[in-house]
């Protein structure tokens, strides 16, 4: 064998050793050599890449820290979404969801996999002949960010798999706590902001631009769904979770196969106990699933998280501070919002210094005094809220909050309109509201303008810059720097976060204006049925109501926002701007076969059952081997097997070959 061939045979050997102890360190937590073994071997597989770069493969190991900093990341549209989760926080919503479950499925008792639930970052890992090739934050479900060279540094992210399958995969990126812990000390000691908790160290750490910033960063995965594949052989999440095991994926061990609620119950109750603070990971619940695929699909998906799965939350924890003031915030619809001013204290890995009051009703029914020890909690494991007061702790010289008789922002007149809960100030140039609109237009889920938040917009607006959301993109940089607070570094990046604003969709700029009852998905909705702005503010009633989900009180608030002056000089300026007032359609189209499985017999003429697989699984559809009550269509060609006398017998739909190319022609 010639030096050459030696050198390429052991640069094999040696990307096969290191993957195979990174496996077993970083997966199966069972190390098979010391550090300084394992070091040494890629060490000198790193030497021979240096010296032969035509060995240095996509998948070698020592390509996991590869790339160059971004200037930002590409978006990735996911094949099929990635779904959130409802939650249950009781026993009895956890049945709730059962007796849905039983019920949909016409079922006495239901198989279940519970699972932890991890408190990370949902990601999506896609792999080609079982090269790692694309990896996607969830973003808001359908697309997300490409992340791929970040998660190349994760060590328990296989880059190849033990088989060459073209599979997606879904899980959830994590910082252990131990390894938590030590970040925040090493930043503590760089006098940087310390991470709230886990969860937003491993989404900081994981959305860097620089890969070897995200390579520097601790972090693991877990691995818990199967995505977009045509995997025929698996039925069922246990057999699902099994295959991602044997593909030498990172699976939390924790699960459990529950025959019933009453086992998933016993085994939720047993992780409420406190053992899972032995965990070297953070968990906030567990995720409850139908086991059998079939189930999944007769059941579907209700917006956005399916019928067949929820997450059981952890009791959110309690902490004990005290009232020192309330204060009115006036929001952008001119709602009076009462605000407590509280003793900081730490609640759940942040401190907590404000709680909203909601409105007069919630003060009231809770009898917040100022002065008052109150127990306060996250509701939902994200918003402070108070639980209670503690009123036998009460000392006497606690002082009754009123409500304000005109708005602390301009002094108008307040009113509280019949049937509504908050108190609101009906100035429509209350310069709180204004500010409020700007805040709202350049959020994440609107424009996503960064840089331009409350403190950002107020001066803006006292500065007289900005009056109302479209004077944004007449900016300039000179009356900016003459702002206090504001660096050129941060005027020039705001501007430039503005222009690149313009291309956002439609649907963002809609969500952005602030119509009332016009939320994020009415918003998209509205804007892929009319597709263009001007179509939609030309809509009357009967149209928009036309449109699924858009009901006659979302419908009424769009025609007189767009009757509006106000709205109608916005506009006009927005399209002087040269904002993009468009929205292409999303292809609807393109996956009209989704959740359709298909099962091939006998000889098509037309074209071979490769091809007819591809074309329907192009449009969504799965293909079996072997019929089932899972079934939905039959394909019998000439000379069909037994496949058709099964189908007769279990009801499938038979289809012949012209029936089926009239179907994707339809489609
Ligand atoms: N965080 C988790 C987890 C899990 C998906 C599949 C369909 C709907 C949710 O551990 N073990 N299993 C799922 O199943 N999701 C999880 O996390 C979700 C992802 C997006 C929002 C939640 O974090």
């Amino acid at each position: 064998m010639s030096e050459r061939e030696q050198i390429r045979k052991r640069a094999q050997i040696l990307r096969e050793q290191i993957e195979k102890h990174n496996y077993h360190y970083h997966v199966l937590d069972d190390p098979l050599i010391t550090d300084s073994e394992f070091d040494k071997l890629l060490r000198e597989l790193i030497a021979i890449e240096e010296k032969y770069p035509e060995l240095k493969t996509a998948d070698s190991p020592t390509q996991r820290v590869g790339g160059k900093p971004l200037a930002s990341f590409d978006t990735a549209i996911h094949k099929i979404p990635m779904l959130g989760l409802d939650n249950a926080f009781t026993k009895d919503e956890l049945f709730d969801f059962d007796r849905r479950v039983r019920w949909g499925l016409n079922q006495e008792s239901i198989d279940y996999v519970a699972e932890l639930k991890i408190d990370g970052l949902a990601v999506s890992l896609q792999y080609e002949n079982g090269v790692f090739v694309r990896g996607a934050t969830r973003g808001d479900g359908y697309q997300g960010e490409d992340i791929t060279q970040n998660l190349k540094t994760i060590p328990a992210v296989p880059l190849r798999l033990s088989k060459p399958l073209t599979i997606e995969v879904r899980g959830e990126v994590y910082m252990p706590r131990q390894a938590f812990i030590r970040l925040n000390e090493e930043r503590e000691k760089k006098s940087l902001p310390p991470f709230a908790n886990p969860r937003n160290a491993a989404a900081g750490s994981v959305r860097q631009l620089d890969p070897a910033v995200a390579a520097a960063r601790p972090l693991s995965i877990f691995i818990y769904a199967l995505g977009a594949n045509s995997l025929e052989e698996v039925n069922t999440h246990l057999e699902a979770l099994t295959l991602l095991k044997e593909l030498n994926f990172k699976v939390n061990p924790h699960y459990r196969l529950c025959c019933g609620i009453n086992e998933v119950w016993e085994y939720c109750r047993s992780w409420l106990e406190g053992k899972r603070f032995d965990l070297d990971y953070e968990i906030d619940g567990l995720v409850v699933k139908v086991n059998s695929f079939s189930g999944q699909q007769r059941l579907g998906v209700t917006g956005r998280s399916p019928r067949w799965a929820i997450a059981f939350k952890f009791p959110a924890e309690e902490a004990v501070t005290e009232v020192q003031k309330v204060e009115v915030n006036v929001g952008r619809t001119g709602a009076l919002t009462p605000v407590a001013h509280l003793r900081p204290v730490r609640l759940a890995g942040s401190i907590i210094k404000r709680v909203s009051l909601h409105n007069e009703d919630f003060l009231k029914e809770k009898d917040v005094l100022i002065g008052d020890k109150v127990v306060i909690h996250k509701a939902g494991d994200i918003i402070p809220e108070v639980v209670r007061v503690l009123k036998d702790e009460r000392q006497g010289n606690e002082i009754k909050f009123e409500m304000p008789t005109s708005c602390p922002a301009c002094n108008a007149a307040v009113r509280r309109l019949p049937g509504e809960a908050a108190w609101r100030c009906l100035n429509p140039r209350c310069p709180a509201q204004a500010v409020e609109r700007i805040v709202h237009f350049a959020s994440r889920k609107a424009m996503d303008i960064e840089g331009l938040g409350p403190a950002v917009a107020e001066q803006l607006f006292k500065a007289g810059l900005v009056s109302d959301v479209a004077d944004l993109y007449f900016l300039e940089l000179d009356p900016l720097l003459k702002l206090e607070r504001i660096a050129t570094k941060s005027a020039t990046n705001l501007l430039q976060a503005i222009e690149k604003s313009k291309s956002n969709p439609l649907h963002r700029l809609l969500y952005g204006l602030g119509i009332r009852f016009v939320g994020e998905k009415a918003a998209r909705l509205l804007a892929e049925h009319f597709g263009s702005l001007e179509k939609l503010i030309s809509a009357n009633q009967k149209s928009l109501t036309a449109v699924e989900e858009i009901g006659p009180k979302i419908a009424a608030s769009i025609v007189s926002f767009f009757r509006l002056d106000g709205s109608r000089q916005v506009l006009k300026k927005l399209k002087k701007a040269g904002v993009n007032l468009k929205q292409e359609r999303r292809q609807k189209s393109s996956q009209p076969l989704i959740g359709k499985t298909f099962v091939l017999t006998g000889t098509l003429e037309q074209f071979s059952r490769q091809e007819a697989k591809k074309i329907i699984e192009e449009k969504g559809g799965r293909v079996t081997g072997s019929v089932s009550r899972r079934t939905d269509y039959l394909v019998v060609g000439q000379n069909p097997g037994k496949k058709l006398e099964e189908a007769h017998k279990l009801e499938v739909s038979i289809l012949t070959e012209s029936e089926l190319l009239a179907l994707l022609d339809r489609s």
